[in-house]
């Protein structure tokens, strides 16, 4: 796809948000009352922390359910596939705002978080929990009368569920300002990202797309599955990657922050794994600091030990896995391999 294209592809995306939801989840406010000066607020949460993402997991649910058809997209079954993949940035719009509280954050998409925007403070809390309820409002809206609506609802709060326990092992294996390399583990990375990560991100879109042309069949899903979750797991090592090594809001739009908050990430395990007794020291030393000089001694044991080397080397790994596994998907019950492939497309050698 040429650069013009994907331009055209994000604006079509936005503007189902801009153009129509925007307005029905402002109308649901209205109905219960919330003052015009109120409304200005929700609506500007719903803007700045909805909007200006790079949408590629909700973009992945009109892309999938084409993919599955094998043909384009008719205009109205664009705007419902757009419109389930809203509900998805929604979700993440949600998670994000109390992620970032939670870690102390500073930038989101290149602008001071929600949180430490003028006058408001707190009330992110709230307009957190009000990003999450546009999703139900948007779902019984327009999906109410889809045989498989139940079935979505329940997805999005299994996947809401699944996604804050992984939240939770994450703050847990962290606490703040206390050393604690003992309690990582690559086995708690692992289970810690697929649920935190990838069931959100990458199994929620093929999910919904399933659902959305009614083949979502205990196979089709399982499948899906175990290939997106795999999937996850890799987003969120680049995710790690990039918040040590590439971490600034220029680049990739927000400030790293995981060796300063004790993050149990990818990059400190596979430093655990061949840390000499001495160099396990100056991790016990320094990470999980916030002084910029202990952040400092921190990378540059990662360069001693070559974690970019590593990393480079675990991505072409488990890149060739995926394409193993999405080479033996049985596509008898309407599944299709090119779906995954596509969404590789979209995250492999990643910089943002
Ligand atoms: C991302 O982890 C994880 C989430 C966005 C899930 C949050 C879940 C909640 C239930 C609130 P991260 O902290 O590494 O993301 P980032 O690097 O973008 O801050
Ligand atoms: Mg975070
Ligand atoms: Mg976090
Ligand atoms: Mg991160």
């Amino acid at each position: 796809m040429s650069a013009a294209d994907k331009k055209a592809a994000y604006e079509k995306f936005e503007n189902v948000f801009k153009n129509d939801l925007i307005e029905q989840i402002l109308g649901h406010a209205k109905k219960y009352k919330l003052p015009q000066e109120y409304q200005v607020w929700f609506e500007k949460s719903l803007r700045a922390n909805t909007l200006g993402g790079k949408c590629n997991r909700g973009m992945s649910v009109p892309d999938s359910a084409a993919q599955l058809l094998d043909r384009e997209l008719t205009q109205e079954e664009y705007f419902s596939t757009a419109t389930l993949g809203w509900m998805i940035e929604l979700l993440q719009a949600f998670f994000l705002v109390s992620d970032d509280i939670m870690d102390g954050s500073i930038t989101r998409r290149g602008e001071p978080c929600w949180y430490l925007q003028p006058e408001v403070g707190m009330v992110a809390i709230n307009d957190a929990f009000m990003l999450e309820s546009a999703i139900y409002m948007i779902l019984k809206q327009y999906f109410k009368a889809h045989p498989a609506y139940i079935d979505m609802v329940e997805l999005f709060h299994e996947t809401s569920f699944q996604t804050e326990i992984g939240q939770l092992c994450d703050l847990l294996t962290a606490p703040e300002g206390r050393s604690n390399l003992h309690n990582y583990s690559l086995e708690k990375y692992t289970h810690i990202v697929v649920y935190k990560t990838a069931y959100y991100s990458f199994y929620l879109p093929v999910a919904l797309a399933l659902h959305y042309n009614n083949i979502a069949t205990p196979k089709n899903l399982k499948q899906s599955e175990d290939i997106l979750i795999l999937m996850g797991e890799y987003f969120q090592v680049q995710d790690d990657f990039l918040d040590c090594f590439y971490g600034t809001k220029d680049v990739i739009g927000k400030d790293g922050t995981d060796i300063q908050d004790n993050k149990c990430s990818w990059l400190v395990n596979q430093a655990l794994k061949v840390a000499t007794p001495e160099q396990r020291k100056v991790l016990e030393d320094h990470y999980g600091k916030k002084d910029d000089a202990d952040v400092a001694k921190v990378k540059a044991l990662y360069d001693e030990l070559d974690l970019k080397g590593k990393y480079h080397a675990y991505e072409e790994k488990v890149v060739g896995e995926l394409k193993d596994m999405i080479a033996k998907v049985d596509e008898t019950e309407g599944l299709k391999k090119s779906v995954f492939e596509t969404f590789l497309n979209k995250i492999y050698k990643r910089s943002k």
